[in-house]
């Protein structure tokens, strides 16, 4: 069987399959082109770029609006963005005063949000980028790798573990350097995640310490099949995708995915084993973009539907299905239809199929079975124009095995 075995720690981010990202900081008050990378890209001069701490007043930003549209989106869990490369802090940290409690809205942004999470029953997971543009002590490695003193950085992490409550997910950005470089810079990333597991022991962790971590992340692209190891057990992954093309606030960034496409991103995703992290960039006011809340509206209303055969389920590669993707979940398989078949559609499955219905209204299925083909009598006229689920109820797994 094609089952993932994992930890039991792990159990709830395999089941929730969909998660949003949020991109937010002072960068988001200048919200033109490469957004979250613009102190790199435009070389702003640090005394310049200290200058937005002073005009960053979100007096829009309210934690259980952002947590409440997540869930509206059939979200499980959140990754906020506590630091990233401009080194600025979304949190109150002892280690710099390049943080949210210097600006004019005095807040400690991950506080406040962690709250609203545990408050709603979200997961919060906490991205923390290793690199730092912005320290007086950076080390640079070369272009954008620059790094900020270790012990400033286990420091931090030690306060984003402590000073929170439950924390799900520690989600690192790019940490990767050579055995070379950590020895250069006395870095340890089994020393950070050590620590980490020992303030959080059920917290998950991504793989980009450089270390394998618990799941891998492909980064606006979904890999062809299901990410298996070299010993061919399946691992999990998690694929991060932008609505539009950037991560943080871009106001002329209009090439937004419309919901078709994020939806048949995520049953992508999902038919492979994977979890979908789709994120927002805030606008300097704390409100999300009204194209992004417009979007998460419309997959959270196909995600009401047919949720069922997203959550919690597993991948279902027995199933030849040149129509569109299947997942699977004890012994129902779900047919995701994104290319209408006409009136027929058959189906190698050695099982005996007890029922075949549509999962949004339960609607009967008429079907023949002979020996490993199953026929099912479809309406002529295409359901639903994003993606018709089919459900089939097997007797039992035994052999779920295409026949062929
Ligand atoms: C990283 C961030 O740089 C990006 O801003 C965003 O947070 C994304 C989710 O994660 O993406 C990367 C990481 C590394 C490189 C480029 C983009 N790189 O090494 O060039």
């Amino acid at each position: 069987m094609n089952d993932i075995q994992i930890a039991p720690y792990l159990k709830w981010f395999h089941n929730a399959k969909f998660g949003l990202f949020i991109h937010w900081g002072i960068y988001s008050l200048l919200g033109r082109d490469k957004a979250e990378w613009i102190l790199y890209t435009e070389k702003i001069p640090i005394p310049e770029y200290n200058k937005l701490v002073s005009q960053f007043n979100p007096t829009g930003f309210d934690a259980n609006e952002w947590v409440n549209l997540s869930k509206i989106a059939g979200m499980k869990y959140i990754t906020f963005t506590t630091r990233h490369c401009d080194g600025f802090c979304m949190f109150d940290t002892k280690f710099t005063d390049f943080n949210s409690m210097y600006t004019p809205a005095k807040c400690d942004f991950v506080a406040e949000l962690v709250k609203a999470c545990h408050d709603s029953d979200i997961k919060i997971c906490l991205y923390y980028c290793l690199w730092d543009w912005h320290h007086p002590d950076r080390i640079k490695l070369g272009g954008p790798r620059m790094f900020p003193p270790f012990k400033y950085v286990k420091g931090m992490l030690r306060e984003l573990c402590t000073n929170y409550g439950k924390i799900d997910g520690i989600w690192f950005d790019v940490g990767h350097m050579s055995n070379a470089e950590a020895e250069k810079l006395g870095w340890n990333a089994s020393e950070l995640i050590e620590m980490i597991r020992t303030l959080q022991p059920n917290i998950i962790i991504n793989d980009r310490t450089g270390l394998p971590g618990d799941y891998s992340t492909p980064e606006q692209w979904i890999p062809e099949a299901p990410v298996r190891d070299k010993d061919g057990e399946l691992k999990l992954w998690e694929a991060c995708m932008t609505i539009n093309d950037h991560w943080g606030y871009h106001k002329d960034d209009h090439n937004h995915k419309p919901v078709s496409q994020l939806i048949h991103h995520l049953i992508d995703v999902v038919s492979k084993g994977g979890n979908f992290l789709l994120n927002v960039g805030p606008m300097p006011t704390g409100k999300i973009q009204s194209e992004f809340v417009e979007r998460l509206y419309g997959i959270g209303a196909w995600m009401k539907v047919n949720g069922e055969s997203i959550y919690g389920t597993t991948i279902c590669p027995e199933i030849e299905f040149p129509y569109g993707q299947c997942t699977r979940k004890g012994n129902k398989i779900f047919l995701h239809i994104l290319v209408w078949p006409g009136s027929g559609l058959k189906i190698h499955i050695r099982n005996e199929v007890m029922r075949v219905y549509l999962l949004r209204d339960k609607q009967k299925i008429n079907f023949k079975k002979s020996e490993d083909i199953l026929t099912l009598q479809l309406p002529k006229l295409i359901l639903d124009s994003i993606d018709t689920v089919v459900v089939l109820e097997l007797k039992n797994l035994k052999k779920l095995k295409y026949a062929n």
